[in-house]
């Protein structure tokens, strides 16, 4: 055991020593505006993988501390991409431990020599425990894949003779007990079958652990004195809508804070003063989702100016935040977008694609916007942990609304239960709620998908998480996301809208079609009558290989993939008259997952493939999804 726990450190290194960080400063997103400067990294790094027996050949021999190429090979690597599908080494595919990016960062002199600008490192996502250092100096460490991290580093490139700094990421894929997702690193000791220190990596969730600098990673400038945070809450008052806000400054208590909301033809409809107030829109547009009213996703831009007063004079920051005004709640048997029922016609995603796996892309972001608005989707869940933050923004931009989740996927083992893990995912919930709460796409946050709710140490876990979440944003309702295999789960008196997952006639009852309504009327039932909360099927699905047919429908066939979405469509139109708010087809796309004798080259229950073509359910989907939309006699002919 304590062998074991030895080996597992050494393989981890850091990843056990990261804990207990707190939450610093807002996590606004690097917006350009006259005071803010910002400068992309994207393109080739230079990228070793450490591949010695411990994976600490890189702290040992320090690689951060001079160029990476002097120190031994170095691949060429595209950032933002997974490193995984990038090469032909199988090896490297599938590695686990520390991998290492390097890039020389040419800085405008101005930002160098300047004292009054502040410059700021920003790494939108290191899947999944990263430490950073700029020229030799470590300088961050950041626990989680999915989110955001950023230092401030002006002080180790100002004043000096360097007009350009040296970034180095170790990043380290490794999952715990402890980490979000979970995992174990399971060493096989059989000397008979395995070579000498062998490990492998066990998840319980399903889809591949693909790793590196999935996101953008960029320099920005501020002023020294700086707007820090703004935090927005939206309502109505009859026809007047209503925004507070609240604003952070960073770096003196001399300032002035100007706020001015403009509409989306940029005349300024309401103004104030000081770092809280309320602005009031009289006939306000409100933000409405796609297909619900016929302007949908109208957004106000709120600007704020803050004046610093220096020994120099002052000095201004300018910061400009898309507000969408709108309000969510819920009853026993509706989720309501301002005050109107609001039904989930929509999907679950993947951040997922050939060659780049993970990697932020605009052109697959696009395509699969597009196919959204082709497909009559209003919704998806970010199954299963936060997206990117450019994602968030045109889901706001074009009425997308999101079921926003934490990574709290495959939590399965009493030990995910640990005051330990517990801890770390009340900070992930900080962390996604600091980015993600002034968009107005968002109107609930999921906790988790799938936990083992029934093991005894679920319930304090999961009452705490969720009062934990109610407290950091009243504004929204909360949810984790359950499975119908598992009984009515008694976690879910704690969530305000049930989520539930299920696979009729795939898992269970696999080629019988026909008990599919008779089943999933009961799911229903089961859980209104427990619960009196509306009710949201989260996941159905089945796999079909696009090309397969078989008629009469055979399972894997695209035939069977429909006919099985066709049999939970009954019981959707029955129940939506009631108490059902929503339905999320799992999957958009097929997907990439760990090898099993149960997926063929990943996943395939996307509606589209891998390559985002569609499959004979899209359609089936479609035809669907436009039906209810024209049921609000709003939907938009120019997006189809
Ligand atoms: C589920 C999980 C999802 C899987 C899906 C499946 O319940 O939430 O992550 O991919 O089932 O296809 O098995």
């Amino acid at each position: 055991m304590v062998r074991m726990l030895a080996l597992v450190v050494a393989v981890l290194g850091p990843v056990l020593w990261g804990r207990g960080l707190a939450l610093q400063g807002g996590m606004l997103y690097p917006r350009e505006s006259p005071s803010r400067e910002r400068k992309e990294l994207g393109g080739l790094w230079s990228f070793r993988a450490d591949f010695s027996d411990n994976r600490r050949r890189g702290f040992e021999q320090q690689w951060y501390q001079r160029p990476l190429r002097e120190l031994g090979p170095t691949l060429d690597m595209p950032v933002p991409s997974s490193f995984n599908d990038v090469t032909q080494d199988g090896k490297l595919r599938g590695f686990i431990g520390w991998v290492w990016y390097e890039r020389e960062a040419v800085l405008p002199q101005r930002w160098t020599q300047d004292l009054g600008t502040r410059v700021v490192l920003r790494i939108g996502s290191a899947h999944y425990y990263a430490i950073v250092w700029v020229n030799g100096v470590h300088i961050a460490e950041h626990e989680g894949g999915h989110l955001p991290f950023e230092v401030d580093i002006s002080k180790l490139v100002q004043g000096g003779p360097l007009g350009s700094c040296r970034i180095t990421i170790a990043v380290n894929n490794t999952l715990t007990p402890n980490t979000l997702p979970p995992g174990t690193i399971l060493y096989k000791t059989d000397s008979s079958k395995y070579p000498n220190g062998y490990f492998v990596q066990n998840t319980r969730f399903d889809f591949f652990n693909y790793a590196g600098l999935h996101r953008p990673v960029l320099l920005y400038t501020t002023p020294t004195t700086y707007i820090d945070d703004i935090t927005v809450i939206t309502g109505t008052e009859q026809e007047c809508g209503v925004v507070n806000y609240q604003i952070s400054v960073q770096g003196s208590q001399h300032f002035e804070l100007e706020t001015r909301l403009l509409d989306a033809e940029g005349q300024v409809v309401a103004h104030g003063e000081g770092a809280q107030g309320q602005l009031r829109v009289p006939n306000a547009h409100l933000w409405w989702p796609y297909l619900m009213h016929s302007y949908p996703a109208y957004l106000y831009s709120l600007e704020v100016r803050l004046t610093a007063q220096t020994t120099a004079g002052p000095v201004p920051d300018f910061y400009t935040l898309p507000v969408g005004i709108r309000t969510v709640a819920v009853t026993d048997h509706q989720f309501l977008i301002n005050g109107k029922p609001f039904y989930f016609h929509g999907v679950n995603k993947h951040e997922d694609a050939d060659v780049r796996g993970k990697g932020f892309d605009w052109p697959l972001l696009m395509k699969d916007f597009n196919l959204l608005h082709w497909l009559g989707a209003n919704s998806f869940r970010t199954s299963h942990y936060p997206y990117a933050e450019e994602v968030m923004q045109l889901c706001d931009r074009y009425g997308i609304v999101i079921i926003d989740e934490s990574p709290g996927v495959g939590i399965m083992l009493p030990e995910n239960f640990s005051n330990m893990s517990l801890a770390h995912h009340l900070e992930v919930m900080e962390e996604l709620v600091r980015r993600d709460k002034n968009h107005p796409a968002v109107v609930m946050w999921s906790v988790a998908n799938e936990p083992a709710s029934s093991l005894k140490p679920a319930n304090y876990y999961f009452k705490t998480l969720i009062a934990h979440t109610k407290a950091l944003d009243p504004t929204r309702p909360v949810t984790y996301v359950t499975n119908s295999n598992f009984d009515v789960d008694l976690g879910a008196q704690y969530v305000d809208v049930i989520c539930v997952n299920s696979y009729y006639s795939w898992y269970h009852d696999f080629g019988h079609l026909e008990v599919i309504p008779m089943q999933l009327a009961t799911q229903f039932e089961n859980w209104h009558r427990t619960f009196q909360k509306p009710i949201i099927q989260s996941e159905y699905g089945a796999d079909s290989i696009a090309g397969f047919h078989q008629d009469p429908p055979l399972m894997f066939s695209e035939e069977y993939h429909r006919s099985l979405l066709e049999q939970y469509h009954l019981v959707f139109d029955q129940k939506r008259q009631e108490y059902v708010v929503g339905e999320l087809i799992w999957n958009f796309a097929d997907f990439m997952t760990d090898q099993a004798p149960l997926r063929v080259m990943g996943n395939k229950k996307g509606i589209f493939t891998r390559q985002r073509q569609p499959k004979a359910a899209a359609f089936v989907l479609r035809e669907r999804y436009w039906k209810i939309a024209n049921e609000s006699g709003h939907s938009l002919p120019y997006f189809r």
